[in-house]
């Protein structure tokens, strides 16, 4: 099996990566990278010697590089993670949100339908769904929820979805598409909630927490969704949409406190700045079809999975500290300053 997967230098697709070439050692796996500034290559420098493994420096948005690497490599199957991935740069500016998310998805699906493809998996996210309210805990997001989305990035996901169905339906293309909850782990960015508050919090800096810390989110650990992945290029039927969750629904301002007390650092770091523009409140997904169907559960508990990341953070010290003291700094500045 030969698979192009995009994005992988990211956060999730550099641990899918990780775990396809452990799981199947037969296995070619060609990450098709751009390199962003969410990418990093150095995230990738323990598979970088690994004989079934290549590294290619393309967008997905670039429709020749595409073509070529399909002619070099005739994949099997497709895995994009390529995605302008973070709601709040979306919110400042959303068109590079359309070219790589909407563009790219066309491009790559494209090609499949150019030079033939066993399978081509769209990797979406709950957002898609738009936001439930706090006061209706028996809710949650099915497949048939309608697609409702709140912010730029989240309707650049939904555009990509529905051209994914489009393209089965009207071309016949072979594809399947998961929708993830939030996930957390090793090689998070350091500008998502988890990993921004674990630096912070090290560096003795303000926790910013957007509005009253109430919004709630569904966390996954990143492993168990690369497992949902696997599990949906192997056995999930074409056409179709799998809800990955892990019924593991936290408040923001509760998560935050856990990495307080996990680091020894006292809770009045924590800092209430002003909301995102058109915050979601709630998302909970309803994994019963992928459990169902395939057998999947998350096996990470929240308790262990976040001791793990944090660990992972005082482990890997040099890895974040590259990436915030870069252009990342101005970035923050921007985004924090005046909040
Ligand atoms: P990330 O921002 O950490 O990584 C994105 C990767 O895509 C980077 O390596 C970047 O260089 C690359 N990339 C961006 N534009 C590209 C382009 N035009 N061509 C090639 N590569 C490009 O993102 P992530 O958190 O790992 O998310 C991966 C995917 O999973 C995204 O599609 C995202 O929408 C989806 N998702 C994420 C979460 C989450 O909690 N992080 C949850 C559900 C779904
Ligand atoms: O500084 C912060 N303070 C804060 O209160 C940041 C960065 C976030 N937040 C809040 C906003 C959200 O309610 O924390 C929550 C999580 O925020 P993010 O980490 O930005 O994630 P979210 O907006 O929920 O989106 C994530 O999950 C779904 C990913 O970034 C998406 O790519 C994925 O599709």
């Amino acid at each position: 099996m030969n698979i192009i997967v995009t994005g992988g230098a990211g956060f999730i697709g550099s641990n899918f990566i990780f775990h396809m070439l452990k799981k199947y050692p037969d296995y070619r796996i060609v990450c098709l990278d751009c390199l962003t500034y969410a990418g990093n290559l150095s995230t990738l420098a323990p598979v970088m010697d690994n004989p079934n493994f290549r590294f290619v420096k393309e967008s997905i948005t670039d429709r020749e590089a595409v073509y070529k690497l399909f002619e070099e490599e005739h994949p099997d199957m497709v895995v994009n993670f390529a995605a302008e991935s973070h709601v709040d740069r979306s919110i400042e500016n959303p068109e590079v949100f359309l070219d790589t998310n909407i563009k790219g998805t066309a491009v790559l699906m494209d090609a499949c339908r150019k030079y033939g493809i066993k399978r081509y998996h769209q990797v979406s996210t709950d957002e898609v769904y738009g936001d439930l309210p706090l006061d209706r805990p028996d809710l949650f997001f099915t497949e048939e929820t309608p697609i409702h989305t709140s912010s730029p990035y989240s309707s650049s996901k939904a555009g990509a979805d529905l051209l994914v169905l489009a393209y089965h339906r009207t071309y016949g293309l072979p594809v399947t598409i998961s929708r993830c909850s939030n996930n957390y782990g090793p090689y998070h960015f350091p500008e998502k909630l988890i990993p921004l508050m674990i630096a912070n919090a090290l560096n003795d800096k303000p926790l910013p927490v957007y509005g009253k810390g109430e919004n709630v989110r569904d966390w996954l650990y990143v492993e168990d969704h690369c497992k949902a992945i696997d599990l949906i290029i192997h056995n999930g039927r074409v056409g179709e949409v799998y809800n990955i969750g892990g019924h593991n629904e936290m408040k923001n301002i509760d998560i935050v406190k856990i990495i307080c007390k996990e680091l020894g650092k006292p809770e009045s770091l924590i800092t209430y700045v002003s909301d995102r523009k058109g915050h979601d409140m709630r998302y909970a997904i309803d994994p019963t079809k992928i459990h169902n169907e395939l057998g999947w559960l998350p096996e990470t508990k929240f308790a262990d999975g976040i001791k793990k990341t944090i660990q992972w953070y005082l482990d890997n010290k040099e890895w974040w500290e590259t990436i915030i003291s870069g252009e990342y700094q101005n970035y923050y500045e921007k985004m924090y300053a005046n909040r």
